[in-house]
């Protein structure tokens, strides 16, 4: 038996091979593999005398990762597995069955492939709606590991709550190299895997190189799988990634422990870099020239031919593959070379969802057209309902949502027992169980990257941060999540939601739990962002969110959740708002005011309380990406005046935005300067004194108000 400590597998030798194993289609994909990176290697050496458009300018060669990754792809067989992987994973994909001219002709940056030539072409994905997927690749390293866990926990959920059969004995697969072991998003995965009993393999393939950075500042004596021989849960193999004999075996049983419901695994294999780090890289000062030739000597190529030949084919038959792919690849470059150059007017498309139109591919993630339609949304909302603050808004709506949709789970620090640290989740976990509403390890990065993983799976993950600021170890995951749309041409998306509390407290500030900051959200390309000032706008925006296609940050005001001063009437059960629509809260004709979140509450009592009817037109944007500009826009036309206010620090805060577009948009139009009120440059203050000096209160927006009028 087993046991779950780093075992050393005895290099056995018998004179058969593994038997399970699909050796031909193994040599002939790792000669494939071999024989790109010779193509590519070759052609950039050469570029004095090639034409420009046959180099690549983002080259990785796989060469001495191949053979293995090639024999864990080929036991990926079952359609609901994925696999997390990274820039020298392209044996992988070519053993799961991409073509050998979209791995050309991405690389070349040709239409098509991954990316319609919007990515560099070793950061790859396969999509696939029955078959093993690779999920999107990013050229972060470390950020596969967290939505490759998502994944299996999506496994677990699709099998034992949705009780889908398709899922059984599936598993999800994360690569990385020796360096990857030191990244939050290895230790973020590794907590899941095992403390959830995931259904995930980590496969090391350590070449002992971080570009020049040696394994053993990567993890003490540069082992992970000793290190880690005492963590719980985990089985783990350690071995040679370049002996045919004992990488099979050893294959063969971490994906069989896995697949077997037994929980996660991982295994470390140790292979030669055989190439520099990539293709600009020429291992200078940091690899001798005997260090280069030593590892040249472990090449798994020729150990593959050794092992194969005579055991399982001839000498004849090993010579007929080697003809094969070279028949085969020289045609694929023929065709890659072939394919058109990206249009330029197509690169605008994908940043969000949009609707289909021919050619257009059907996306992998997110809830299906028809789940979607099933679950409609009413733009009108119910009379009578009744008054909610924020937080039981939310509430009602995801459990509504809980209750429509079982593909919907909601997670987050704390969110089960205990019902959030805001309580917004009060109740949910006991009326839903603990597979449907659930905390997580506290790794914000996890948190994110497994929505992600959820999502591609298509599952709408609902994920609390605990406070704005707590979301900033997730950046890495929410900046790939926003863009995985647009970076793989609309063939994988992941919209998830992510609420989010921040901004001041009713009448306390810090700097940990009261940023505001929206402006990162509005920055970050694909997102969503929503910034309710009330109950009801709350209610259809976060269902508007769980029944879309975006990505979504929800922003819940700390002030409001609790208190009564977002109150509002429950306006049902399948109200929605759309984004970018603003809501014209006070009418008026001489100045615009153009506010969002609690400093919108402020904005109307400086109105009512201070301002005489019908002067102020007032706009609660709601969303900011996207913000209503043509609302605002109509407005300063007819005012003239245009005065934005909120809570996030001045400089480059989301007010620039709209006064630099009001300025260029209707700058014949304007009497007065665009004005913008916000906290001052300084973190938000604890002592209500201190609060106060930063925040503006309805008295200042008015007395600004009242000055712009006079301008
Ligand atoms: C988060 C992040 N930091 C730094 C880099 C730059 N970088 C690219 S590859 C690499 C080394 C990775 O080494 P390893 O994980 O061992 O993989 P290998 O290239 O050896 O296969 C570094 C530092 C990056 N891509 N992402």
């Amino acid at each position: 038996m087993p046991t779950k400590s780093a075992a050393k597998s005895p290099a056995r030798r018998t004179p058969a091979v593994t038997a399970g194993m699909d050796w031909r289609k193994i040599a002939y994909d790792t000669l494939v593999s071999r024989m790109l990176d010779d193509v590519e290697e070759t052609t950039n050496k050469n570029r004095a005398s090639v034409p420009k458009e046959h180099l690549v300018l983002y080259q990785f060669s796989a060469r001495g990762h191949d053979m293995a990754q090639v024999m864990l792809g080929s036991l990926l067989t079952k359609r609901r597995d994925a696999a997390g992987a990274y820039y020298r994973s392209r044996p992988l994909l070519l053993s799961l069955g991409l073509s050998i001219e979209d791995a050309l002709a991405s690389p070349l940056g040709r239409s098509g492939g991954f990316s319609d030539g919007r990515d560099i072409g070793v950061v790859c994905n396969l999509p696939r709606h029955d078959g093993p997927v690779v999920l999107p690749m990013s050229g972060d390293v470390g950020s596969q590991y967290t939505p490759a866990a998502g994944w299996a926990q999506a496994i677990t959920y699709y099998k034992n709550t949705l009780k889908d059969a398709s899922y059984d004995g599936c598993l999800s697969v994360a690569l990385g190299g020796e360096g990857s072991v030191a990244t939050n998003g290895f230790w973020s995965a590794l907590t899941m895997a095992t403390t959830l009993e995931l259904p995930m393999l980590f496969y090391i393939e350590d070449n002992g190189l971080g570009i020049s950075v040696k394994g053993e500042m990567q993890t003490p004596g540069g082992d992970i799988a000793k290190n880690l021989a005492s963590f719980g849960n985990l089985f783990i193999r350690d071995g040679d990634g370049t002996d045919p004999d004992e990488a099979s075996r050893l294959l063969q049983e971490v994906v069989a422990h896995v697949r077997a419901g037994k929980g996660p695994a991982l295994i470390r294999l140790t292979v030669p870099r055989l190439c520099s780090h990539s293709g600009p890289d020429n291992q200078k000062g940091y690899r001798t020239d005997a260090e280069i030739a030593e590892d040249a000597k472990r090449d798994p190529l020729p150990r593959l031919r050794e092992y194969l030949v005579p055991a399982f084919m001839s000498k004849a038959d090993w010579a007929e593959l080697e003809a094969e792919v070279e028949r085969d690849v020289h045609r694929a470059l023929a065709g890659a070379r072939g394919r058109a150059a990206p249009v330029a007017e197509t690169v605008r498309r994908f940043v969000y969802a949009e609707p289909r139109r021919d050619g257009d591919a059907d996306t992998v993630g997110g809830l299906s057209e028809s789940e979607l339609t099933a679950l409609g949304g009413s733009a009108a909302a119910s009379e009578g309902g009744d008054m909610l603050r924020l937080a039981e808004a939310v509430r009602r709506t995801l459990r509504v949502e809980l209750e429509r949709n079982p593909k919907l789970l909601v997670f987050g620090e704390d969110v089960g027992k205990k019902g959030g640290v805001h309580l917004v989740t009060e109740g949910l976990q006991k009326q839903f169980g603990a597979h449907r509403v659930f905390d997580t390890s506290l790794s914000e990065e996890g948190i994110v990257g497994r929505a992600v993983g959820m999502a591609v799976a298509g599952l709408m993950p609902v994920a609390e941060i605990q406070f704005r600021k707590y979301a900033d170890p997730a950046t890495e995951q929410l900046n790939n999540c926003g863009t995985m749309r647009w970076r793989t041409n609309n063939q994988f998306a992941a919209p998830i939601v992510v609420r989010m509390p921040g901004g001041f407290g009713k009448d306390v500030g810090d700097p940990w739990h009261s940023l505001s900051d929206e402006v990162r959200f509005a920055h970050a390309i694909g997102w969503q962002l929503a910034m309710p000032s009330n109950a009801a706008d709350a209610v259809g925006l976060l269902r508007s969110a769980m029944r879309g296609r975006n990505p979504t940050i929800f922003f819940e005001h700390r002030s409001l959740l609790m208190t009564s001063d977002g109150s509002a009437r429950y306006p049902g059960d399948d109200y929605v708002i759309p984004f970018g629509k603003a809501n014209r809260v006070r009418e008026g004709d001489r100045i615009t005011v153009v506010s969002w979140g609690a400093m919108a509450l402020r904005c109307i009592e400086a109105v009512d309380r201070h301002l005489p009817a019908g002067t102020v037109d007032l706009y609660d944007l709601r969303t900011i990406a996207p913000w209503d500009r043509e609302a605002v826009l109509a407005s300063v036309m007819n005012t003239g005046r245009c005065l934005i206010v909120h809570e996030d620090t001045l400089t480059a805060g989301f007010g620039a935005e709209i006064a630099a577009t009001v300025a260029r948009e209707a700058f014949w139009y304007l009497d007065a300067p665009v004005d913008r009120m916000a906290v001052e440059d300084v973190p938000m203050p604890y002592h209500p004194v201190l609060l106060n000096a930063v925040l503006p209160g309805p008295d200042q927006i008015a007395a600004r108000v009242e000055a712009l009028l006079r301008t």
